[in-house]
């Protein structure tokens, strides 16, 4: 056994929301440990990183997700009793319900609604006017998602909508204005959700039985209870919010074009081959290589069961302990030049569950790894196909990538200025 090195005496909380990317590798990098113990939140915590230790962070016999993450975010982004919270058999039961809706052909689906929605956004864009196309991307995967979840949303309330489901995602990880945003619209949503919930079983509305409407309603707890509506309700906003932060992918795609010539050639050459609908073969190589490139979600949290051993260290009971999903992304024993933005190392070197960690790590049917992946690689493969074969030009901009941000973003949210109608 070896002590933790660091220490939880300061706490470290302002640092970590300064660089809250790069905060947990530096402290890794300065102590020389892939454990480091540290204070956050007020609160002791211990940060992890590295592929070994993501599979060690996964085993739900000494970890659990109860009270894991700070009441902040599950005010805001995840809201109460849904998913992220659960463990063991419990977990396993309710992951299904999201795993379940994953099916390829539901995939290309969404892929293709959002394809449209983009080309009916682009038809409307002024020539010549600037567009942001964070804003643009927010509102066509709101009124996606929204079609193929079941969930009606009539015209008035799109741009509603669009707003509170982006103040989820956007505010949680903020401090003051914008993460109050996201309390009042995690309130909002809340309401919305569950009552679609209660009007789907009251027979009002009639979402096919392979939608996300359909299977939060109907989805019943292992003892063969439905839920109640409002964690029903939570639950279908796990797949509308998340898939409207998309647009954040989205946006560092767009950047990513603009940035790699090479990558848009590369990506154009495809398109024009398959019309635009294909899938696999090098845009989706670029998708995988954005989600490993640019930072999202900066790392996940659990806690000790009892005091345990990690990686030889030992970690109180009870303890949070942080997994670094950016730090394991950029890890350059295990991704050379990690800095470089590169979409073949992925035909070269392929991937595995613990060493390429965007959007969480291990089994995403037996872990808390993210189900929507197929979804996200799906439709930044599709808007990428689009945006080549669009005509615009990238006016002048500060469009470098704001690091101090959660989530990061291009600090111009990618402003093009379109030179004709999409094709
Ligand atoms: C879980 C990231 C898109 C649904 C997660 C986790 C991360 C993540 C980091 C937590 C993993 C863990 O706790 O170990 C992202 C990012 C996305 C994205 C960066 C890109 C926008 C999606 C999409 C969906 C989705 C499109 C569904 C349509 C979920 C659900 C969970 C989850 C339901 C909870 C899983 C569980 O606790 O078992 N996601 N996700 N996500 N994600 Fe995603
Ligand atoms: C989702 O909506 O579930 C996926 C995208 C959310 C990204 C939000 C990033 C900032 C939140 C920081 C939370 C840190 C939790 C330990």
């Amino acid at each position: 056994m070896e002590p933790t090195p660091g220490g939880t005496a300061l706490d470290r909380t302002l640092a970590a929301l300064r660089d809250p990317y790069r905060f947990i590798g530096r402290a890794v990098r300065r102590h020389g440990s892939p454990v480091v113990a540290t204070r956050l939140l007020l609160a002791p915590a211990v940060c992890v990183t590295g592929p070994a230790a993501a599979a060690e962070f996964q085993d739900d016999t000494h970890f659990t997700r109860h009270r894991a993450v700070p009441p902040r975010v599950v005010r805001t982004l995840f809201g109460k009793g849904g998913v992220q919270g659960l463990d063991g058999a419990e977990h396993r039961h309710r992951k299904a319900l999201f795993v379940d809706l994953m099916g390829a052909d539901r995939v290309a689906e969404l892929a293709a609604l959002v394809d449209r929605e983009l080309v009916r956004a682009a038809r409307s864009w002024p020539v010549g006017e600037p567009v942001v196309l964070y804003d643009a991307f927010r509102a066509v995967l709101t009124r996606a998602v929204c079609a193929w979840a079941g969930v009606p949303l009539p015209t008035v309330d799109a741009e509603r909508r669009t707003r509170e489901l982006t103040a989820l995602f956007d505010g949680a990880g903020a401090v003051g204005p914008r993460h109050w945003r996201a309390r009042l619209a995690r309130r909002a949503a809340d309401r919305w959700a569950a009552d679609v919930v209660r009007r789907v079983r009251a027979g009002r509305i009639t979402p096919p039985e392979d939608t996300a409407a359909h299977a939060a309603a109907w989805h019943r707890a292992p003892d063969g209870a439905l839920l109640p509506p409002h964690t029903a309700g939570v639950e279908l906003l796990n797949v509308l919010r998340p898939t409207v932060a998309v647009a954040v992918y989205l946006a560092f795609a767009a950047h990513a074009l603009h940035h790699h010539p090479r990558c848009a050639r590369a990506v154009g050459d495809e398109a024009a081959a398959d019309g635009g609908n294909g899938t696999g073969g090098y845009t989706e190589l670029f998708a995988q290589e954005v989600r490993r490139h640019y930072p999202f979600f900066p790392a996940v949290a659990a806690r000790a069961r009892f005091d345990l051993l990690f990686q030889g260290h030992p970690v109180k009971r009870g303890r949070r302990v942080l997994l670094d999903l950016y730090g394991i992304n950029h890890d350059p024993r295990r991704w050379g030049d990690p800095e470089e933005f590169r979409p073949e190392r992925f035909a070269e070197a392929g991937w595995d569950l613990y060493g390429f960690v965007p959007q969480g790590a291990g089994d995403p049917s037996t872990g808390h790894r993210c189900p929507g992946e197929p979804i996200t690689v799906a439709l930044i493969a599709a808007v990428a196909r689009r945006l080549v074969r669009m005509r615009y030009e990238v006016p002048e901009q500060d469009d470098t990538v704001d690091m101090a941000r959660l989530p990061a973003l291009p600090r111009s949210g990618c402003v093009i200025r379109p030179l004709g109608p999409p094709p």
